[in-house]
């Protein structure tokens, strides 16, 4: 088989089975994230105006930079405020398509899944807030999501659109814990995200690694090994999109939204275009 342009190397193909994870650096370009960038922007657009409406802030910052304008619009006001307007996204703006059906990023996934690719209907954008609880995400298996799906293996995708460092609240990752069941987990109940989350006792003894990784990296990982991010303490917003994908023969999880035929090696006039995400369907209508 000939390698396409992001197939992955036999070295990080055995580094991702055993570890669980794996680092592509600086994988996307600027060009390939401007797209995403832009849908983002719209969207903090509309909060501003949401914000404005509702008489929250007394000025739209727009004028205001990328990394800082979400987290500006929100100085000043509370949690509640944060997870009603700001929390993640799953919206349908072109961008994001743009950025799930990017041929590179399936290059990797076809690597470790093969050439039948469905997008998972869980993605999220994920603009981390400084100073908002609701931003650190606590240890979880992403499996926990949907314990009862036949849909291993997920393949998360994670990419950030800003540096992620230690200071904005990076990803933290335990190594080979993919190869162990689903742990019991319990809702968090602090923040009003009601994310699932591990007892530190759940651990066990495996070593943290943290990720922190410059904007267009991609951290892939298993759907059982054990992750989360810890908290914003910059004073920019931590731009992330997290995006999976799984192999067509698995349950693509309607509970959660529609995904879409991403890629299909046997059936590429099946492939979703932007009209069938936009209207939600999850493949073209041949
Ligand atoms: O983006 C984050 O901070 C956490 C992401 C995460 O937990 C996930 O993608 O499952």
């Amino acid at each position: 088989m000939t390698r396409s342009q992001g197939s992955l190397t036999p070295e990080q193909m055995a580094f991702y089975n055993e570890e669980g994870y794996l680092v592509l650096d600086q994988y996307l370009s600027a060009e390939e994230l401007e797209g995403p960038k832009q849908a983002m922007s719209t969207k903090v657009a509309q909060i501003a105006d949401n914000l404005y409406e509702a008489g929250l802030i007394k000025d739209k910052l727009e004028e205001r930079p990328f990394k800082y304008r979400l987290a500006e619009l929100f100085n000043g006001l509370t949690e509640e405020h944060f997870l009603k307007y700001g929390r993640s996204w799953r919206d349908r703006i072109p961008g994001y398509f743009e950025l799930m059906s990017n041929s590179k990023l399936l290059d990797a996934v076809e690597s470790l899944i093969g050439g039948e690719i469905f997008s998972n209907p869980v993605y999220n954008v994920r603009p981390k807030v400084p100073g908002v609880a609701a931003g650190a995400v606590p240890w979880h298996q992403d499996k926990s999501y949907w314990p009862d799906a036949n849909a291993n293996p997920v393949i998360t995708v994670w990419i950030p659109l800003v540096d992620s460092t230690h200071e904005n609240g990076c990803l933290h990752i335990k190594p080979r814990t993919h190869k162990q069941r689903v742990l019991e987990w319990h809702r968090e109940t602090t923040t009003g995200t009601g994310y699932t989350a591990l007892q530190e006792s759940q651990l066990g003894p495996t070593a943290t690694v943290a990720l922190p990784v410059k904007a267009g990296s991609a951290i892939l990982f298993n759907d059982r090994c054990i992750h989360m991010s810890t908290p914003n303490n910059s004073n920019e917003v931590r731009w992330s999109v997290d995006l999976r994908y799984q192999p067509t023969d698995q349950d693509p999880m309607p509970q959660h939204g529609a995904g879409f035929l991403a890629r299909s090696r046997k059936h590429p006039e099946l492939v979703a275009t932007l009209q069938d995400w936009l209207a939600s369907a999850t493949t073209a209508t041949p």
